[in-house]
């Protein structure tokens, strides 16, 4: 059969999709995993956010799927619905498919949407069946973690358990299946990868929990080395590890990354996401070899500075450092200093915007990440489906706004007890765009050429709103910050 994947266009703030396209890992994950005679195209609209209507429908008329399946975040739903709405109007008889981190946890808001199969949390397994009971004609009732339509109403089959990942089963991604091209990380092609899945905390913030419980599975040395030496083959110069959470064992990450250097691999450079109080507590060996092996930004879930913050989001333990096995207080200044010591870049994760913020508590936050981070990606507590976080905003009325294209992350849709959603947006923004230009000098060091051609587009997006006249100081912040707003809404308008 033929099969088009798709994963949706939008962006946001800190994704400037002149500088920063990274593919979607699910998709060709699933190309991988079908049966080998399907013949499948991934397509990442984030490569052609401006062309979307007529990307797909050349990809339509060109490709003639009976199997179209889309991988959609919550913030990208309304997307996912006007595409649904065009491939129907293109293929009638198409059979559509849902999946990824929205379809999964608010599996109800599709059920309207002209989607036939709705695959609930990991897909490879749960989509290869669908296939074969699709071209087969065979019925759909046993495949675990599936959702179908039933005539007017749908069936939620019972709950596939997570993949162990231990043995081969699911097999390598199908980079092949690209068939747009143009990813890049300021110049530089980007790919991702995985070595394991799952999490055991339960950050009152994080959709993982629900998403597949609390869990963590890892794959073998080798699939790993053999995964980024085929990203590396297919042009990537750099590999981001989307793992949920790899430094959960940190004797693993150190072998890991001595696992790169042996095969090689260290030239390629890397990004990973990972808690302060792993590289805290284990930076004196972890830091050393992470950087030996190409490791060059590390996104530090730092979350917040202060404790009362902290508990909110329930993510003290992951932010704890540890002394002779007692707990010594916040690990993130100590993280820091290790990856630093060791010339790698943080990316600064911090969530402002939590019920009890006040003005000095997110001005705190702000002035950390100034003097700490070197690139900030700072966002705003959001209330997406079924996350602990959502019903403590729901039970305090502070929600907002229920327009999900704006629960980016970085547009505010909740207010604190003390400050209105939009004053939490703009004093965030308002300090995160000079944060970036700090930032320029290593870039300039480290991607001259793309500095030099592309420079002034990241300059310009992240300063969209002014003009000269904020420039010179005779309009308010405020000003820019609407017109920025306004810039914002009307570029989500992808479809
Ligand atoms: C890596 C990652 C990123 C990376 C890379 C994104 C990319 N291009 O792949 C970066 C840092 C760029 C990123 C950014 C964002 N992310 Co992010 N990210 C993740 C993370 C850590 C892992 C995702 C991943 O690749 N997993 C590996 C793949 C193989 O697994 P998977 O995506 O789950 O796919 C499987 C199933 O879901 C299913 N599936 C998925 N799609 C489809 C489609 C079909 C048809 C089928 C059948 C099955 C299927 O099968 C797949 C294979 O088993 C998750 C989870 C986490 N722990 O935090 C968050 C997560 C997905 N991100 C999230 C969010 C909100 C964002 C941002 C909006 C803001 C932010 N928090 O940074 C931005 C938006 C990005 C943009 N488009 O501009 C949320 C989504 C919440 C939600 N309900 O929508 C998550 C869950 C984190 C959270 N807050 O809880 N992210
Ligand atoms: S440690 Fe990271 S992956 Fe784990 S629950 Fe917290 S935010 Fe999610």
């Amino acid at each position: 059969m033929n099969v088009l994947l798709l994963s949706m266009p939008d962006s946001f703030e800190h994704m400037p999709p002149h500088a920063i396209r990274m593919p979607n890992g699910a998709l060709t994950s699933l190309a991988g995993n079908v049966d080998p005679h399907h013949r499948v195209a991934v397509a990442d609209l984030i490569l052609v956010q401006r062309q979307v209507r007529e990307t797909v429908t050349r990809l339509v008329g060109e490709l003639d799927p009976e199997v179209v399946g889309l991988s959609i975040m919550t913030f990208q739903r309304r997307t996912a619905a006007r595409l649904i709405e065009l491939v129907r109007a293109l293929r009638p008889g198409v059979k559509i498919v849902v999946g990824g981190y929205d379809p999964s946890l608010a599996p109800e808001a599709y059920e309207d949407m002209g989607v036939d199969y709705l695959v609930r949390s990991e897909g490879e397994v749960t989509f290869r069946e669908l296939l074969r009971a699709v071209e087969q004609g065979s019925g759909v009732d046993r495949i675990g973690g599936l959702s179908y339509r039933n005539g007017e109403s749908w069936v939620h089959n019972p709950d596939r358990a997570p993949h162990r990942l231990e043995d081969s089963e699911i097999r390598l991604p199908n980079r092949d299946a690209r068939v747009l091209k143009g990813y890049t990380l300021m110049g530089r092609q980007i790919d991702v990868i995985e070595t394991s899945r799952g999490c055991t905390f339960d950050c009152s913030f994080c959709s993982i929990i629900e998403m597949r419980g609390r869990n963590f599975h890892t794959y073998s040395f080798d699939r790993v080395l053999a995964d980024i030496r085929d990203a590396r083959d297919h042009g990537a110069r750099t590999i981001f590890l989307v793992d949920d959470n790899i430094t959960l064992n940190v004797r693993r990450f150190e072998a890991l990354c001595e696992a790169i250097i042996a095969a090689g691999l260290h030239k390629l450079d890397y990004f990973v996401q990972a808690m302060t109080s792993a590289i805290a507590n284990h930076g004196e060996t972890l830091a050393p070899l992470m950087r030996r092996a190409g490791f060059r930004y590390v996104f530090l879930g730092i979350e917040n500075i202060l404790e009362g913050d902290l508990e909110f989001l329930r993510a003290s333990a992951k932010n704890t450092e540890r002394t002779n096995g007692h707990n010594t207080g916040n690990a993130t200044l100590k993280a820091i200093d290790y990856l630093h010591r060791h010339q790698m870049y943080v990316v600064g994760g911090l969530i402002v915007g939590s019920p009890g913020d006040t003005r000095e508590s997110i001005e705190a936050n702000l002035e950390f990440a100034r003097r700490y981070v070197d690139w900030p990606y700072i966002q705003h507590p959001t209330p997406y489906p079924r996350t602990p976080m959502t019903k403590d905003f729901r039970d305090q009325g502070l929600i907002m706004s229920e327009r999900l294209e704006e629960y980016d992350g970085t547009t505010a849709v909740v207010r604190t007890e003390h400050l209105p959603a939009e004053e939490v947006e703009f004093m965030r923004w308002k300090a995160e765009r000079w944060m970036k230009i700090h930032h320029i000098p290593a870039c300039v060091k480290h991607d001259p050429r793309f500095v030099l051609f592309q420079g002034w587009k990241m300059f310009a997006h992240t300063f969209r709103g002014s003009s000269i006249r904020s420039a010179l100081g005779l309009e308010s912040q405020k000003k820019v910050f609407e017109r920025y707003r306004a810039i914002r809404r009307a570029e989500r308008e992808y479809v």
